[in-house]
């Protein structure tokens, strides 16, 4: 079988994430077959302190370790430590409601006591998945039309899709606690987890398509309460040693991101995108 276009992606973590993946490679119970690249789980571990062990694989390149887990053949996959014999799960969301809810003891708890506010965190949280990382992808996959020579900067479809990203983010913004730093308030909760690792990887629209987008701090936009907001979120997102400690070597990013950027990536994602689907 000809090898999958996006399987040369580079093997395994590096930088910070790996000195994690290393502390992380003794068995236990909790089994995480995850990517580098792919974020979300992994924090949720690191900040609840959950035992687990990182097992690396390559989900274009998919190992049957995987497959027999995950017939989607996606990470990140859970092996679950359940009785008599451990049981896989996948799809982030879920799995983190999951973790949630089979370490009570692994505080802090990501969703609100109270069943309305777990709720409405819910909606948010759905919101991410449903509508900012589909729009995320619509932008960074973008092509501006050849031989028409219109510069990128006077593109109206580059325009268009960048528009409906930050729109996206503004919506969701303006849901936040007014004072956070946090989605919901002064701790960390699920709404941050599934956004952040798209949230710290926003360079790419700064690498690849000509320009995010967001004003810059004491610009006097009418938006700007708005974007004040979203940067104090990013800023602490960006403190926590959850987010630093999971993050690899940006040159190794950038093959990836190059890969979306010019349409050609071949992931489940990728290829959802291209045909106006939401994600995998
Ligand atoms: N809905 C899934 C999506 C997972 C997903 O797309 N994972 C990517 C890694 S970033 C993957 O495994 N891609 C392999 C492929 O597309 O074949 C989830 O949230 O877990």
């Amino acid at each position: 079988m000809p090898a999958h276009p996006d399987s040369d992606i580079y093997p395994e973590a590096t930088g910070p994430a790996k000195v994690l993946v290393d502390k992380h490679r003794a068995g236990q119970p909790l089994k995480l077959y995850a990517g580098w690249f792919f974020q979300r789980v992994w924090l949720a571990l690191e900040e609840k302190q959950i035992p687990y062990e990182y097992i690396e694989v390559n989900p274009y390149n998919k190992p049957d370790s995987l497959l027999t887990l995950n017939p989607r053949g996606l990470v990140p996959t859970l092996s679950c430590p359940t009785e008599p014999n451990p049981q896989p799960l996948y799809e982030s969301n879920v799995i983190l409601q999951y973790l949630e809810e089979a370490y009570p003891d692994h505080g802090p708890s990501f969703l609100p006591e109270d069943p309305y506010s777990r709720a409405r965190a819910r909606i948010w949280i759905d919101y991410v998945t449903s509508r900012i990382i589909p729009s995320f992808h619509r932008f960074l996959q973008y092509q501006v039309p050849h031989g028409t020579g219109t510069s990128p900067f006077q593109d109206a479809g580059l325009s268009q899709v960048r528009t409906e990203f930050l729109n996206h983010l503004k919506a969701w913004t303006k849901e936040m606690h007014p004072e956070g730093p946090y989605f919901l308030g002064s701790e960390i909760s699920l709404p941050d987890l599934v956004l952040a690792p798209w949230a710290v990887r926003l360079w790419v629209f700064d690498e690849f398509k000509h320009g995010l987008g967001i004003p810059l701090d004491g610009s006097e936009g009418e938006d700007e309460a708005v974007w004040r907001r979203w940067r104090k979120w990013v800023t602490a997102l960006e403190g926590r040693e959850s987010v630093q400690n999971t993050t690899s070597e940006k040159v190794h990013y950038l093959p990836i991101y190059q890969r979306y950027a010019d349409d050609k990536a071949q992931s489940e994602l990728a290829k959802a995108t291209r045909a106006g689907r939401g994600v995998p």
